[in-house]
């Protein structure tokens, strides 16, 4: 037996399942609303090509119309200025998005405040229990946020200050991007920055200091609650847009049911 025969056999016994992190792709599905004088990418768009008709009698196809940056997708490093001479999706080496996943869970504290940080003490102490995050390995933080999924301005649930999400302190970023050797960080939430982060130090330190550092962003997760804490692995699908900043992706875990 090899490990890929072994694997076969626990996928079909059950005893290793496929969970799917990704959210549908449609044009509800919601994006980023930057605001007044940026301008934003669009949503998903499906132009029909043909139909059972004239068109093409026997077959029913679309155009895809989207932004790089809509849905479950990856934020390649060429996406930010400090990455702006790093990894275009195309280049992402395919083995470094397959690897380790672990969880932090902070759902019961985003449910009091949706404006909550994570720090770098949360990891500290997330470490302390779990062990050290995996080299190579990928981040989610599960914030419940996908709960809101079929709602778009719950999900984006912006105010007159703008948005309020989760996500990542300044110093939780630096801490990452320097102390740690994470291939990606994973959010529930519609980018790898929380909703205040335009007036944080970096502005939007996610982006800055971690596609800077060549870690790679994944975003509107959903199914977080189905995973072990550690011990499952993510295969992440970008499609390799050649100069592209990013990619809707398709997101599979794979989990060991017994444990
Ligand atoms: C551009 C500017 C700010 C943000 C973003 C993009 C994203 O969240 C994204 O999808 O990369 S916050
Ligand atoms: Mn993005």
């Amino acid at each position: 037996m090899t490990v890929l025969t072994d694997l076969l056999t626990a996928l079909g016994s059950g005893a290793v399942e496929v969970i799917d992190l990704t959210a549908p792709l449609s044009p509800e599905t919601p994006v980023l609303q930057l605001p007044p004088p940026f301008a934003n990418t669009i949503s998903l768009r499906l132009e029909p090509v043909s139909a059972f008709d004239d068109d093409g009698p026997a077959w029913r196809w679309n155009n895809i119309h989207t932004g790089e940056h809509t849905g479950t997708h990856v934020d390649a490093p060429a996406h930010w200025i400090t990455g702006r001479d790093g990894e275009t999706v195309d280049r992402i080496p395919p083995t470094r998005l397959v690897g380790p996943a672990v969880v932090i869970d902070v759902s019961e504290q985003v449910a009091g405040n949706p404006d909550f940080l994570l720090e770098p003490e949360h990891l500290i102490a997330w470490e302390a229990e779990h062990g050290r995050l995996p080299d190579d390995g990928w981040l989610l933080l599960r914030t419940g946020w996908s709960a809101r999924g079929e709602d778009a301005a719950a999900f984006l649930n912006a105010d007159d200050a703008g948005p309020h999400t989760p996500g990542p302190s300044a110093d939780l970023a630096r801490w990452l991007a320097g102390e740690r050797a994470l291939a990606g960080f994973g959010v529930e939430t519609v980018g790898i920055d929380a909703g205040t982060a335009a007036g944080f130090e970096p502005p939007f330190p996610a982006h800055n200091l971690l596609l800077g550092a060549g870690t790679y962003g994944l975003t509107q997760l959903r199914n977080l609650d189905r995973l072990p804490v550690t011990g499952a692995v993510l295969v992440v699908s970008p499609l390799p847009i050649v100069g592209g900043t990013g990619s809707p992706s398709r997101v599979f875990a794979l989990t060991d049911t017994a444990s």
